[in-house]
């Protein structure tokens, strides 16, 4: 089997915001595969890489995308892989145009949704991480160790700057 996890966004422009999944599969020791597909500007790449993410072994899809963000609910209407969607800060709108374009799923199609931007993406890391360490005993393990060492970094009482 290749890669479980497929990170995908609409844009180079958007590699900013999603290269913070990757850095936090890359510290998780997670192996993922990065690609730009456009659900406007490249349909048939998002066809193809939605029909063959079964067969393929994906077991979770990271789309990232801004503006009218429809990449991450196309996908989920083209495979049954659970979609995480990262709406990407856009300047015009701040980025609630993404997070609405990807939240406001019908009933049948859903999409995981993040917060705007780069802790999103992050956390759409963690959420994939997450849904393998299910099946992934040694992975759970580092995921449980990266959530203890940020509870332990967080001071009791605040400090003077
Ligand atoms: C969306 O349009 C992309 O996901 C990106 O966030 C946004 C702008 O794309 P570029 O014009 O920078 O390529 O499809």
């Amino acid at each position: 089997m290749g890669v479980k996890v497929g990170i995908i966004m609409g844009s180079q422009s958007d590699w900013a915001t999603m290269r913070e999944a990757a850095a936090m599969l890359d510290e998780l020791g997670v192996e993922h595969e990065t690609r730009i597909v456009s659900a406007h500007r490249t349909p048939d790449r998002l066809w193809d890489y939605g029909k063959t993410a079964v067969d393929r072994g994906l077991q979770v899809i990271i789309a990232g995308a801004g503006g009218a963000a429809h990449l991450p609910g196309m996908m989920a209407s083209k495979t049954r892989v659970p979609v995480i969607g990262v709406p990407v800060q856009t300047r015009a709108l701040s980025g609630v145009d993404s997070l609405y374009s990807i939240l406001q799923m019908p009933r049948g199609f859903p999409v995981a949704t993040m917060a705007i931007g780069a802790a999103g993406a992050a956390n759409a890391g963690l959420m994939a991480a997450g849904i393998l360490a299910l099946q992934d005993a040694a992975l759970a393990q580092r995921l449980d160790d990266w959530r203890a060492a940020l509870s332990a970094s967080i001071p009791e009482e605040p400090i003077d700057d």
